[in-house]
């Protein structure tokens, strides 16, 4: 097996020596956990070790709590619904410099680090780019002693686990808690009740100022649970504080006794369905309704956590903008908006106008989407009936708004209904999204394109009457994670040529550049992708019994399904090399030995998504199969890719797909990994692709397709995807192999609801791009014949993109939204 860990010595000293760090684990397992060695389940030993690890943590993370109080300076609060943080245990060796003493430790008394640590479980409480995104920026702003805290929920079900059954998703429960979690430290102590429903009413206080109160009809706790966030090469360890909720009378003896003993734990489960999983089914009206109870559940609790616990007593909360910036990740947590101006104005009684100013101060939005459907709207009814007073909040904030936007265009009615926060058809709706910019201090996008796209499009209305609050923020990846922990091969040959600088500095990797033309660096650097390739052979293996080669071109897509992401497209690439290899247009052996690897999830509700997963691992079935393929090309498609498997594939990667259609892509935060890790991207000009282009240069990047207003052209034209399909040999030869049934064991019609769509719609052009593609593979396959040119050019590639680091990203955030300033821990 390889280690994930390997690596790590070298950048940190280490706080304990091999004696002490066997005594502590020792003593943990023995006197905490009650087990001995000669018994102990691998469970006990991971649980054992975690512990030991996390216990030379806790003195810097309490110093960090008392330097950060002490000083008061501004803190950065990171409101976000999910964080998809990745295997703890590989981040707390290489942050606590630990790895080496650890290893030899284990090894002492007959045990293996990388066994032990492979049995983790890691907490995936996201969905994709927005909540690992969430998990680099917090990491980032730990190394850069920032005082930050991550507020998030804790959910007990994380992301579904995927499986195939009979090629189809298949979704399984994700228990990561079963065992209990290490990291964590529950605080039922300092629980918050946090409610909801009832009613409204107005009254007259002592000094006879008409007032508003909350009549809450119920109410549940939120019990924080508290998981270090340790900084790399610093003391800094800052907090990630995650709810739970429970009930607050969570059995009824009486109930009890009389023998009903489902009602009697009623509230309970009521209660617990809050944090119960990440975005719950919300096709029906529970589902909803569940949906913005965590919404308003996690953010309640945390503005109420940071003005009672973290500011001091007495705080003048007119000046809280001072002391913290709230930082809206997308719009999930946008009713904070609405709950700060209630702790303002009916709780504290400061008067509506410095509320208001207040507020917008205090909170900032990122948008992380261009799609009209991701934005979120909650009904009228629903927002009134869970949520009484926020509703009127929201309705009083529009009004005063939308006075605003006819004073600055005069008789402009149009304008007015557009920007209102309410819609009205559908159905009468709050549009989370405005409520978001209306409500803020500054709203930035997630790439240069992107942001750039809101200020035209999506939010072009606010960007007019507000210039100078759009900004962009592109995004970012740690290189502790992204490099020096996944790839300790490269890790260590980049410390080798430049020094370790780079773990902090990411722009260093410019450095690298004169070693590209050196032919010794350029063969160590080959050996060390093709010892990566050998490791990622051996894990998909073991974990998916998956044989693969390790000597082929590695071309991966990985990230969630989505038709905008355009799966469909590398697999009519794939589909099409079948196809002319079957009609004698192209010899198997001119192809270039090719493992085409797919990794993606499709939300439980989206069947379109689901259709093309079938349809890809259909075509893998035959493809795999085909002996006029053996050897030269083979689709690979592990379920239930997560971190832990990305961790192993990026550094694997030859090839890196990002080929959505352009302008539908935000960012993209995969396609950062990729060329950090060597890997030369096929791309459209989306997301951040764009950036990455600019910086690795037209040689280095299989660039092809639509641009973003070319695609606004077809579109605008009236597209007519049949049109390229009967004008296409290839292209019809792709789509009519795959509807004779030749993946269905002849059924025709099993993947027609796919490819009717892509003949009759095809909203993400998928057929326009086709050919441009196909030619751009093409080029693939004549330059990775060239292996000294691939390899230089893929050493450039990691040299030019330590840009995109999210400590550049904190950086960026800090000097245009955040204005925090560093405290370090002595
Ligand atoms: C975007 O789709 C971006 C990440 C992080 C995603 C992706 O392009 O890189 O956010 N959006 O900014 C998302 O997950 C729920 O929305």
């Amino acid at each position: 097996m390889h280690t994930v860990t390997e690596n790590t010595q070298r950048f940190s000293s280490s706080p304990a020596t091999v004696e002490s760090f066997t005594s502590e684990f020792v003593r943990q397992l023995r006197y905490e956990q009650g087990v001995d060695l000669g018994f102990a389940s691998s469970d006990d030993l991971y649980q054992a070790l975690a512990r030991t690890v996390r216990r030379y943590m806790i003195d810097n993370w309490l110093d960090t709590l008392s330097t950060q109080t002490a000083k008061g300076a501004k803190a950065v609060a990171y409101l976000s619904a999910e964080y998809l943080m990745g295997p703890q245990l590989p981040n707390a060796l290489l942050a606590t410099g630990l790895a080496e003493v650890a290893r030899d430790s284990l090894a002492a008394l007959g045990l293996d680090l990388d066994e032990i640590g492979a049995t983790e479980v890691e907490p995936g409480l996201g969905n994709g780019g927005l909540g690992r995104l969430a998990a680099c920026f917090i990491d980032s702003l730990a190394t850069m002693d920032i005082p930050a805290v991550g507020y998030g929920i804790r959910y007990e079900y994380g992301i579904f686990r995927q499986t195939f059954v009979d090629g189809r998703q298949a979704e399984q429960p994700d228990p990561w808690l079963s065992k209990g979690s290490p990291w964590e430290f529950a605080h039922p102590d300092m629980a918050v009740e946090v409610g909801f429903h009832g009613h409204t009413e107005r009254y007259t206080d002592a000094a006879g100022v008409e007032r508003t109160r909350w009549v809450r009809g119920d109410c549940v706790l939120a019990v924080p649970y508290n998981y270090m966030v340790p900084g790399y090469g610093t003391k800094n360890v800052n907090t990630l504080r995650l709810w739970s909720a429970k009930a607050t009378n969570a059995f009824d003896l009486q109930i009890f006794n009389a023998g009903d003993y489902e009602a009697a734990v009623r509230a309970q489960t009521v209660a617990e369905n809050i944090s119960k999983v990440i975005y719950p089914e919300d096709s029906t009206p529970q589902g909803k309704e569940l949906r913005l109870k965590q919404q308003y559940f996690f953010v309640a609790a945390s503005l109420a956590d940071f003005i009672n616990q973290t500011l001091p007593q007495g705080f003048d909360l007119t000046k809280i903008h001072e002391r913290v910036t709230f930082q809206l990740n997308d719009t999930h947590p946008v009713i904070a908006i609405p709950e700060l101006m209630r702790i303002l104005v009916d709780e504290r009684g400061i008067d509506w106008a410095t509320a208001w100013d207040v507020t917008r101060k205090t909170f900032n939005y990122t948008c992380h989407t261009l799609l009209p459907e991701a934005l979120e709207v909650w009904s009228v009814e629903l927002l009134g009936r869970l949520l009484p007073r926020h509703l009127e909040i929201i309705f009083q904030i529009n009004e005063e708004f939308l006075a605003e936007v006819r004073k600055a265009y005069p008789g402009d009615e149009l304008r007015a209904r557009r920007m209102s926060i309410i819609q009205e058809q559908p159905e009468r709706a709050v549009r989370m999204a405005f409520l978001a910019s209306i409500g803020s201090s500054k709203i930035n996008g997630v790439a240069e394109l992107h942001s750039q796209l809101l200020r035209d499009k999506v939010l072009n209305d606010f960007s007019e009457l507000w210039p100078s609050k759009f900004t962009n923020v592109t995004n970012g990846v740690t290189p502790r994670r992204f490099l020096a922990l996944s790839n300790p091969g490269l890790a260590n040959l980049i410390t080798e040529a430049i020094g370790e600088g780079w773990v902090k500095d990411l722009e260093r990797l410019r450095e690298l550049e004169p070693f590209a033309e050196d032919a010794s660096f350029r063969s160590e650097f080959r050996a060390v992708k093709a010892a990566n390739k050998e490791r990622f052979v051996e894990l998909i293996a073991q974990r998916d019994g998956i044989e693969l080669p390790a000597d082929a071109m590695y071309d991966v897509m990985v990230k969630r399904l989505h038709e905008y992401k355009r799966q469909m497209l590398k697999l009519l690439h794939v589909v099409t090399l079948y196809d002319r290899v079957l009609r004698g247009e192209l010899r198997a052996s001119d192809i270039t030995p090719r493992v085409v690897t797919f990794g993606a999830k499709a939300a439980p509700g989206y069947k379109m998504a689901k259709e093309i997963i079938a349809l890809i691992n259909a075509v893998a079935k035959v493809v795999n199969h085909a002996p006029e393929l053996q050897g030269r090309l083979q689709i690979a498609f592990p379920a239930n890719y997560n971190v832990t498997l990305a961790e192993k594939l990026i550094p694997a990667a030859d090839l890196s797909e990002q080929i959505s259609l352009a302008g539908k892509e935000a960012s993209g935060t995969g396609n950062m990994k990729f060329a950090l890790n060597g890997a030369l991207t096929i791309g459209t000009l989306d997301g951040a692709n764009v950036e990455i282009y600019d910086l690795v240069g037209d040689e280095h990047f299989f660039l092809f397709g639509l641009t973003e207003p070319q695609v606004a052209d077809v579109v605008d034209a009236g597209y007519k995807p049949g049109a390229y399909y009967e004008g296409n040999r290839s292209l019809k030869g792709a789509i009519d192999l795959i509807a004779s049934g030749a993946f269905s064991n002849g059924d025709r019609n099993a993947f027609e609801f796919v490819l009717s769509d892509l003949l009759g719609k095809d909203r993400f052009l998928v057929l326009a791009d086709y050919q441009a593609y196909v030619d751009a593979q093409d080029k693939v396959e004549v330059a990775y014949a060239d292996q000294e040119a691939w390899s230089r050019s893929a050493i450039l590639n990691v040299a030019r993109t330590g840009f995109f680091s999210s400590d550049r990203s904190i950086q960026d955030y800090l000097d245009r939204i955040w204005h925090a300033k560093p405290q370090p821990v002595r």
